[in-house]
């Protein structure tokens, strides 16, 4: 089934601004979608990406309903990667010895998820509100201690929590902001609901890091925005909110966490000025550097066919590690199905035995890994190499070979 278009057409979601598409993956299906039999009518929407020409803001050109997207089924988990509910940990001391030192703090997270972050800070007793609309690990956060409320966080919802809380010390969200297209509406939310020398704390991809990599599969239906600094900055402006600081962060391939707080409350570090100023430099977003993207992108899908037709014809049994919401991107844009890729394995309890979307690839818990190892496996959860390759040293010791495809496609 063609899915019921609910076009951004060529107008920015943030300004208004023409958006002129750069690269279309095609049609693709919910990146999250796992269904134990696909149902015949299984939604597929356009991919294609797009900048603004006068935000500069790059985003999806069609946009998915969100309640297609994230309901009581949505299997990702965060705290699935032990580098990750490190890293969360770490934010969640961070907050602690930093921003909710006052009488009485008071965080709120946007996709607050299975709870991996507000964990420890409900354990440190800080007053928090999780705001999350997938039922199912809203439920995991709950049995975590964490205090959720399951909702869809916007402007409406900001006020509401302000009127039985108060107003927020922290504002966080990770990976979330960029998931959500109506975006005035969170700003103006959390103008509401921010306390007046509070900040608004949120990481997600980095444009920049996915153009160097070519990490081009971090662009999928959840992915509407794929932020800068500079169209962060030029995003929250009109809302009165100042970019006070922006870090790079290494996980899921590249992040920046950016710092917003009410104009001229904080001065601004110089890491955003220099971060802005090397994203001018590389001409981020200008019209040659995307389309060089596209071409790396194009050369990435033949040289990954060509891999797979190649091993198959040696009769090579090739199984896909991590059933990442990412590879839907990959195997649907390149084609690849059960005959080039007969299985994935997932730790994830809700996605195994059941199919990738509109690639139909069963997929299989960790235990079919090793039972026995296939000659190759294709990384789809190349953001976690380092921890997959640690706990599965097993497999290069039987002679076992990873493929990855970013940056560029390659056998170790
Ligand atoms: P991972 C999701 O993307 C969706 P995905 C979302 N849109 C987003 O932005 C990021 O998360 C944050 C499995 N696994 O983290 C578990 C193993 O099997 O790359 C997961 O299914 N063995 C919200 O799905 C997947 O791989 C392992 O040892 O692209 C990893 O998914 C490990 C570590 C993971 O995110
Ligand atoms: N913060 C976690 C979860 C990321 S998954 C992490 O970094 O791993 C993205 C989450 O955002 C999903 O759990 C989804 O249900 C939630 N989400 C989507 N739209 C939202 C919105 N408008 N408000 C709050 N959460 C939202
Ligand atoms: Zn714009």
């Amino acid at each position: 089934m063609s899915f019921p278009k609910q076009i951004s057409g060529s107008r920015c979601r943030v300004c208004g601004g023409p958006v002129s598409e750069f690269f279309d993956f095609g049609r693709q299906p919910l990146s999250d979608a796992f269904h134990e039999q696909p149902p015949a009518d299984e939604l597929f929407f356009r991919l294609a990406v797009g900048n603004c020409s006068w935000c500069t803001m790059v985003q999806l050109m069609e946009e998915v309903p969100r309640d297609r997207m994230f309901h009581a089924g949505y299997p990702y988990l965060s705290s699935g990667s032990a580098v990750m509910r490190d890293h969360f940990g770490k934010v969640a001391g961070r907050f602690l010895e930093t921003e909710l030192t006052g009488p009485n703090p008071f965080v709120v997270e946007l996709g607050c998820n299975d709870g991996v972050m507000l964990r420890t800070i409900a354990e440190a007793g800080v007053r928090h509100l999780g705001v999350e609309p997938s039922g199912g690990v809203a439920d995991l956060a709950a049995a975590k201690g964490v205090r959720v409320r399951k909702s869809f966080f916007e402007e409406q919802v900001a006020t509401e929590i302000l009127a039985q809380d108060g107003p927020a010390d922290v504002i966080y969200a990770a990976n979330t902001l960029c998931h959500i297209p109506y975006l005035g509406s969170i700003l103006r939310g959390v103008d509401a609901l921010l306390a007046p020398d509070g900040v608004f704390v949120f990481e997600d991809p980095y444009f920049s890091d996915i153009v160097e990599r070519a990490s081009f599969d971090q662009i999928y239906d959840e992915h509407f925005y794929l932020f800068t600094v500079r169209s962060v900055q030029s995003a929250a402006r009109p809302y009165g909110l100042e970019l006070v600081d922006v870090e790079r962060l290494p996980v899921h391939g590249g992040e920046v966490r950016y710092t917003l707080a009410r104009a001229g409350g904080r001065r601004p570090a110089p890491a955003v000025a220099e971060l802005l100023a090397e994203e001018h430099e590389r001409r981020l977003t200008e019209a040659e550097t995307l389309a060089g993207f596209g071409s790396r992108v194009e050369g990435i899908r033949e040289r990954l066919v060509t891999l797979l037709r190649e091993l198959k014809a040696k009769g090579k049994r090739v199984a896909g590690y991590g059933a990442t919401a990412k590879s839907a991107t990959v195997l649907n844009y390149c084609g690849i199905g059960p005959d080039l890729i007969p299985y994935i394995t997932d730790t994830t309890k809700a996605k195994q035995g059941t199919k990738t979307p509109g690639s139909h690839i069963p997929v299989l818990g960790p235990e079919a890994f090793r039972d026995p190892y296939p000659d190759y496996a294709v990384l789809f959860a190349w953001n976690h190499a380092a921890e997959i390759m640690e706990k599965e040293v097993g497999f290069a010791g039987v002679g076992g070979e990873w493929i990855t495809y970013v940056p560029d496609v390659c056998v170790v």
